[in-house]
């Protein structure tokens, strides 16, 4: 059976600016509901701008990154339209595996036709024919949905050799991953998708330069292209007004943990952590709370005023990944916690590099090693795991390995682990 799809609640409380706003009122079978309710507006416009009009747009906008690294999109956009190679490719990174991360899903699998709307808008913008949709194995109602609104889109014109008789051609195809963390990197997903072993790849070059098949490729989480249907239905300057400076628009949050309703949040960025907490009724007993997932890091009780941008998470010295909310309250072992979380990173490591393949086993083991030594002086294995962590930071090829300490190193520096 399959699980539910996780609650949705919309707080954006903008009309037209709500990533969320069709999920739960469209039937997601229906492309005609979908239309009905403002469904394909934004590609119109996209065809009246041109592809360097929409890209200016996205870029105005002030569009960075959801996946985590907020890179900005008008800038991937252009630097992949700008390459003289003729074939490029537009990639959908719909891999959501970052623990506790469930916002891709929800849009997904409520609003199937948005992400192909958004697909074919940056498509465009980009100058490729083709789209990848790299979607999570483990989401199967989500592969049905996106499938039947694939081929529904193709069967009335929306996909094709000629979209809305614009002579514009470009068609979607999904490939589903196997259950591998490390495919959700987009050049072991490139190589994932080419039939390849999913190893990261060096970069640069990046994608934009040399991708998938090794030709320019945009590559963009799910969030992030879903953003475009807002931005081109109320404009760049509506859009830019929600948020602060550096982030801009509105930013879904996963929270779940120990919290009265867990589930995904609409906010515009710039609320705090402590205003999205009470939302989602934290605990008086949480005692800390996760940001951005494992490869995030953990923050107290007594820092609820952290703003949730990028900016704000990142002067506060932590991150806001993907947007990932764990709450713990004063029932969880954070030391086995840890030793979870060193699990899922010597298990998901693909094995190509030596900092993270040595690195993520040695951290399991001093982990263990101190939950095993319970009221012994932790010390030795604690300046191990610094040693460890600091080589996987600097000298791993890809995130995974650069970041699979950082949770550990967070519950160490700012909870007071081990003491
Ligand atoms: C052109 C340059 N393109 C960078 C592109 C690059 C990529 C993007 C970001 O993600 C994050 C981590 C965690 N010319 C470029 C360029 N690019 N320089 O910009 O690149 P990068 O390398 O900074 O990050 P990344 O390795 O793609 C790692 C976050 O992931 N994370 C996990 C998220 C999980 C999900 C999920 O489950 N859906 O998203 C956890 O926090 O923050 O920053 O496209 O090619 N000069
Ligand atoms: Fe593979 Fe880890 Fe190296 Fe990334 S850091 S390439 S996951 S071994």
């Amino acid at each position: 059976a399959e699980p539910a799809a996780a609650l949705a609640v919309p707080q954006a409380g903008q009309p037209g600016l709500s990533l969320l706003s069709r999920v739960g009122v469209v039937d997601p079978y229906s492309l005609d509901d979908y239309r009905a309710h403002d469904g394909y507006r934004a590609l119109r416009r996209a065809f009246d701008l041109g592809p360097a009009g929409v890209i200016r747009e996205v870029t105005d906008a002030g569009l960075v990154g959801r996946g985590g690294a907020a890179f900005p999109t008008g800038r991937k956009w252009q630097a992949t339209a700008s390459q003289p190679v003729r074939q490029h490719y537009l990639v959908c990174n719909a891999d959501e595996s970052e623990p506790g991360t469930f916002k891709d899903r929800v849009v997904m699998e409520g609003d199937p036709y948005a992400l192909i709307e958004s697909m074919t808008i940056a498509g465009y913008a980009v100058g490729a024919d083709r789209g990848y949709l790299y979607l999570r194995g483990e989401y199967p109602r989500a592969l049905r949905l996106l499938q039947h609104a694939i081929d529904q889109a193709r069967a009335r014109g929306f996909l094709g050799d000629d979209i809305l008789g614009q002579g514009y051609a470009f068609d979607i195809e999904i490939r589903r991953g196997a259950g591998a963390y490390i495919c959700g990197e987009e050049t072991a997903l490139f190589n994932s998708i080419e039939g390849y072993r999913g190893e990261p790849r060096s970069k640069p070059p990046f994608p934009v330069e040399s991708g998938l098949f090794g030709k320019p490729t945009a590559e963009n989480n799910v969030e992030t292209l879903i953003n475009v249907l807002p931005i081109l239905n109320q404009g760049a300057a509506a859009y830019a007004a929600i948020g602060t400076g550096q982030s801009t628009g509105p930013k879904l949050f996963c929270v779940s943990g120990n919290v009265g309703k867990p589930g995904i949040y609409e906010l515009p960025f710039g609320a705090t952590l402590g205003e999205l907490l009470e939302l989602a009724e934290a605990p008086d007993t949480m005692r800390a709370i996760l940001l951005g997932g494992a490869a995030g890091g953990f923050v107290r009780p007594d820092e609820l005023d952290i703003p949730l941008t990028f900016e704000g998470t990142r002067a506060a010295g932590t991150t806001l990944g993907s947007g990932v909310v764990l709450v713990l309250d004063d029932t969880v072992p954070l030391p086995k916690m840890l030793v979870r979380v060193a699990e899922f990173f010597r298990d998901e490591s693909c094995g190509q590099c030596v900092p993270c393949r040595v690195g993520t086993v040695r951290q399991e083991e001093a982990l263990h090693r101190i939950v095993d030594k319970t009221g012994e002086d932790a010390a030795e294995d604690i300046a191990l795991l610094r040693e460890v962590g600091a080589a996987m930071k600097d000298a791993s090829i890809c995130g995974l390995g650069q970041t699979a300490w950082s949770a550990v190193e967070s519950a160490i520096d700012r909870l007071g682990a081990y003491k």
